[in-house]
């Protein structure tokens, strides 16, 4: 189920996704069409995107898809086996960074930056609920590039609650409270698409873990 609130044109203008048990919240137009694109081009040809690779049944498989993990330099991040040491803030990052935390009210440590290069780039279903992110991480999602879609689905029982987004270039995506703990998500591969699609998930890393979730 969905509401609107505020009017289409201002780009305060958000739409709450109404989960079972959790919710999202899309500002489809948090920054204008031609800083987007202006944006889009800046982060493909200047950042240094990483390549990782999985081990996966004792293979190293590739990841299917850029990544640049960046932010306050206690923030390390380990996910899948791969470990992040950020490199410092950049300029245009930081500034989507401003503009993202004065629409969602939160406050972010270091930004997952993920450069799917074409159609055949993707995220398999996955939660972000690793211990340094806390019990109940909030995560931002500016999308950059080619229409975006965001699927999801519950963690049990397997199968329910199946929904999906399309987010448009210029949309934030605030994912909060029990989002991480009870549903999976993902972007899938998309057939004949050359175009490049770019998300910039912010985040809010622990310093100090708790010893119960250590
Ligand atoms: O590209 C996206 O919006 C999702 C990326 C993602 O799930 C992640 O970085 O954890
Ligand atoms: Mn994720």
């Amino acid at each position: 189920m969905q509401s609107k609130l505020f009017d289409e044109a201002d780009p305060d203008y958000c739409i709450r996704h109404e989960l079972e048990d959790a919710a999202l919240v899309e500002y489809p137009h948090a920054l204008t069409g031609a800083v987007s694109a202006k944006y889009l081009q800046l982060m493909i040809g200047t950042l240094p995107w990483r390549q990782d690779t999985l081990r996966i049944a004792g293979k190293s498989i590739p990841v299917p898809r850029l990544q640049c993990w960046m932010g306050e330099k206690h923030a390390h991040y380990t996910y899948s086996g791969i470990q992040l040491m950020p490199i410092p803030w950049d300029a245009t990052v930081l500034a989507i960074k401003h503009r993202v935390e004065i629409l969602s009210g939160e406050q972010f440590n270091s930004v997952l930056l993920n450069y799917y290069r074409d159609g055949r780039d993707s995220v398999d279903w996955h939660a972000d609920d690793e211990k340094e992110l806390g019990p109940h991480p909030i995560i931002a999602a500016v999308s950059l590039g080619a229409e975006r879609l965001f699927e999801l689905k519950k963690k049990s029982p397997p199968g329910s609650g199946k929904y999906q987004i399309s987010l448009t270039s210029g949309s934030l995506l605030v994912m909060g409270n029990s989002f991480q703990n009870r549903w999976l998500h993902r972007v899938p591969k998309v057939k004949n698409l050359e175009l490049p699609r770019i998300s910039l998930t912010f985040r809010q890393i622990l310093t100090d873990i708790p010893p119960s979730l250590g």
